[in-house]
């Protein structure tokens, strides 16, 4: 198995999780974002993925992208543990916060959305934390309400699901934009008891191979 990904990227960092969840071994190859104006740009890694965006998984004859996607993909195949569950109420409310935080979130933080900011919309830096900080405040005070709601140990009751998996890697981004996570209890606890897992742990962007955090490198 065959994972294209960024240290940092918070979508890539979903499937490391889940990987690891399922005690799934795979090659990673590092897309550097940022170098060079960005490797996923390269004609070669648009044939891989005309999105131009990580992660990518290939299995075999299986190449997929989008990050929830993959999960569904290692949960069909790999279903130890189960990281949706195939059928109850439970599915569909892990399905709705996953969803929240993949599709309604994380997008308006993304990179090319930040570089056309400042290239095109007459943003400076500022501007643009202040943008990052507004969408991702906005999706956090409606997620911490609805955890509040769902939560046991983990989001959705006692089990890891989907909802933990994408949950890291946006409190992860958050931090990095120094929004104060204090001010969602829920996501801030949950945030630290995932955190405890060695899984996530090990999939930390500073854990990864082409982190400049990682003396390995
Ligand atoms: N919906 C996609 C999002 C993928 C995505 O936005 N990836 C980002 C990193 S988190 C990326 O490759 N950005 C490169 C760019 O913006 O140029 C998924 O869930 O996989």
């Amino acid at each position: 198995m065959r994972l294209y990904g960024y240290w940092r990227s918070s979508a890539a960092y979903r499937v490391r999780i889940a990987l690891n969840l399922k005690k799934l071994r795979y090659d990673y190859f590092a897309v550097n974002l940022i170098k060079d104006g960005g490797q996923q740009h390269t004609d070669e890694f648009h044939r891989i993925n005309p999105n131009e965006l990580v992660p990518v998984l290939m299995d075999g004859a299986t190449r997929i992208s989008q990050s929830l996607t993959i999960i569904d993909y290692l949960d069909d195949h790999y279903p130890e543990p189960l990281l949706t569950p195939l059928s109850g109420e439970k599915r569909y409310k892990i399905k709705e916060l996953a969803q929240d935080i993949a599709i309604d979130i994380h997008p308006l933080n993304n990179l090319r959305v930040q570089q056309y900011l400042i290239n095109h919309a007459d943003f400076d830096k500022e501007d643009e934390v202040e943008w990052l900080r507004h969408w991702i405040t906005v999706g956090f005070a409606a997620l911490d309400d609805k955890l509040r709601h769902t939560a046991g140990v983990y989001s959705v009751g006692a089990e890891v699901s989907l909802v933990d998996v994408c949950l890291v890697p946006q409190v992860y981004n958050a931090l990095r934009f120094d929004v104060d996570v204090s001010q969602y209890p829920t996501i801030d606890r949950l945030y630290r008891a995932l955190n405890e897992i060695p899984e996530f742990y090990r999939a930390a962007p500073e854990r990864q191979p082409d982190s400049p955090q990682n003396k390995a490198t």
